[in-house]
C-alpha cells in the first residue's frame, strides 16, 4: 500500500494483516464486479451513484440529513454531498482506523457497525460504498464534523494517506461529501452518465422519502451555459408519487387515498427477543381507463416482482370493498363478489415498506419474501381503508360502481 506524504510522493508502509485482508476484499470486487452490482454496463456505471446517495437517504431517514446534491463533474464524476453528521471519524476498535476508512475500505461495513440503527436504503445489491470506491479510478471523501473538515483520497480502493484534517468550519456545518471517477478499466461499455437515468431514479428516491431535497446538477455543458439543474422534493411523499403517475390521466375522483402505519414484529437476537419496526406506506387513486398500475418498494428498492408487500395490498383491498360493498347493499346477498382485478381495474398505486431484513426473492432478486410484511400492510390498509371507506361514502360508492361495471364487462 502506498502512501502520499507532504512532497506527494508515495512512500511505501507496513502491510498489518488486517490491511492485507482489507485489500482482498476490494480486490475481489474488482476482480469480479458482477458479483457485487450486477453488471459493469450503463446501468451498473449509474448504480454507483445510487450506493453512496443510499448512505445519505440513510442519513435522512435516521432524521439528520434534509438535502442531498448530486453533481456530475465535467470529467464524469460524481460529487454526492449531504447535509447529515458526517460520517464518523473515530477510530474503529475493531478495524484500528478511522470509522470513516472503514466505510471505504472494508467490503460489507453498512451503517450496523457504527452503532446506530439498521441500514434503511439499499441498492439491488446494498454492498455500499466500499464497492464504489474499489470501482472508482479515485474517490475523495469530506467530512463536516465538530467544526473540522476531514478529508481521505483512494485510488482504486487503496488509501493515498491516513485521514487528515484539512481546515475548520462551523460548528453548525455538518455533513459528507463523496467524489468519485469510475473506472474505465471497469467500466469498458462507457463511463458517460446520463442525466435522464439520474434524474429518474433520484426523482423516486425523493418521492420515497417524504421532505428530502433532492438536487440534480450536470456540469457538462458547454462554457458559456448554465448548469442543467433539478430539485425534486415532495412533502406529500407518495402521496405525490401517484398523482404523478395519473398526471396525464383522468382521476375517478380527486383524493389520493394515503394510509401509514408501523407494525412490531419479535425476532430473535443474540438469544434475545426483541420488537423490530416494519414501516407501511400505501397510497392509491382510481382514474377512468381499465389498467392497473401498481408499484411496489422495499426499503426503496423497487420490487417489480412484487412479493408479500403486494398480497398484503390485494387481500386488503379486495375484503375491505367486499366487506364495504355487501354492508352497504351494493353488493345484494346473492351477489357473486367483487374480484380483486374488478376493484383495482383503472388504479394507480405505490406501496412502501421499511423493513430491517428484506429477503429478495426470484431469479432477479426483485420480489419481496419477507411474509411479515404481508400482514403488516394487510392489518395497516384493512384498518385504515374500512375507516376511510366510512366516512368517505361518494369515493367509496365511485369505486364500488367502476368495480361493478368491470365485472358485469368480465361476466
Ligand atoms: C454522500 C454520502 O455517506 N452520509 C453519511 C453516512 C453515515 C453517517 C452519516 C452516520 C451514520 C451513523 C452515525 C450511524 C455513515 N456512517 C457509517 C458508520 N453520504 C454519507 N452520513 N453518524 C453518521 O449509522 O450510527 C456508515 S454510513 F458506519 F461509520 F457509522
Amino acid at each position: 500500500m502506498s502512501e502520499e506524504n507532504m512532497n506527494n510522493t508515495a512512500v511505501e508502509h507496513e502491510y498489518g494483516a488486517d490491511q492485507i485482508q482489507i485489500l482482498e476484499g476490494l480486490e475481489a470486487v474488482r476482480k469480479r464486479p458482477g458479483m457485487y452490482i450486477g453488471t459493469t454496463s450503463s446501468r451498473g456505471l449509474h448504480h454507483l451513484v445510487y450506493e453512496i446517495v443510499d448512505n445519505a437517504v440513510d442519513e435522512a431517514l435516521a432524521g439528520f440529513c434534509d438535502t442531498i446534491d448530486v453533481t456530475i463533474n465535467e470529467d464524469n464524476s460524481i460529487t454526492v454531498i449531504d447535509n447529515g453528521r458526517g460520517i464518523p471519524v473515530g477510530i474503529n476498535h475493531k478495524a484500528g482506523i478511522p470509522a470513516v476508512e472503514v466505510v471505504f475500505t472494508i467490503l460489507h461495513a453498512g451503517g450496523k457497525f457504527g452503532g446506530g440503527g439498521y441500514k434503511v436504503s439499499g441498492g439491488l445489491h446494498g454492498v455500499g460504498a466500499s464497492v464504489v470506491n474499489a470501482l472508482s479510478d479515485w474517490l475523495e471523501v469530506k467530512v463536516y464534523k465538530d467544526g473540522k473538515i476531514y478529508q481521505q483520497r483512494y485510488e482504486r480502493g487503496h488509501v493515498c494517506y491516513p485521514l487528515k484534517e484539512i481546515g475548520t468550519c462551523e460548528k453548525e456545518q455538518t455533513g459528507t461529501t463523496v467524489t468519485f471517477k469510475p473506472d474505465e478499466t471497469i467500466f469498458t461499455e462507457t463511463t458517460v452518465y446520463e442525466f435522464d437515468v439520474l434524474k429518474q431514479r433520484l426523482r423516486e428516491m425523493a418521492f420515497l422519502t417524504k421532505g428530502l431535497h433532492i438536487i440534480l446538477r450536470d456540469l457538462r455543458v458547454e462554457e458559456d451555459q448554465k448548469p442543467v439543474e433539478r430539485e425534486f422534493h415532495y412533502e406529500g411523499g407518495i402521496k405525490e408519487f401517484v398523482s404523478y403517475l395519473n398526471r396525464s390521466k383522468k382521476p375517478l375522483y380527486d383524493d389520493v387515498i394515503y394510509f401509514e402505519g408501523t407494525k412490531y414484529f419479535e425476532v430473535v437476537k443474540e438469544d434475545e427477543k426483541v420488537e423490530v419496526p416494519l414501516q407501511v406506506e400505501v397510497a392509491f387513486q382510481h382514474n377512468d381507463g381499465y389498467t392497473e398500475n401498481v408499484e411496489c418498494f422495499a426499503n426503496n428498492i423497487n420490487t417489480p416482482g412484487g412479493g408479500m408487500h403486494l398480497t398484503g395490498f390485494k387481500n386488503a383491498l379486495t375484503k375491505t370493498f367486499n366487506d364495504y360493498a355487501k354492508k352497504n347493499k351494493i353488493l345484494k346477498d346473492n351477489d357473486a363478489s367483487l374480484s380483486g382485478e374488478d376493484i383495482r381495474e383503472g388504479i394507480t398505486a405505490i406501496i412502501s415498506v421499511k423493513i430491517e431484513n428484506p429477503q429478495f426473492e426470484g431469479q432477479t432478486k426483485d420480489k419481496l419474501g419477507n411474509t411479515e410484511a404481508r400482514s403488516a400492510v394487510d392489518s395497516v390498509v384493512t384498518e385504515s381503508l374500512t375507516l376511510y371507506l366510512e366516512q368517505n361514502p361518494n369515493i367509496a360508492k365511485l369505486i364500488c360502481e367502476k368495480s361493478l361495471l368491470a365485472q358485469r364487462a368480465r361476466e
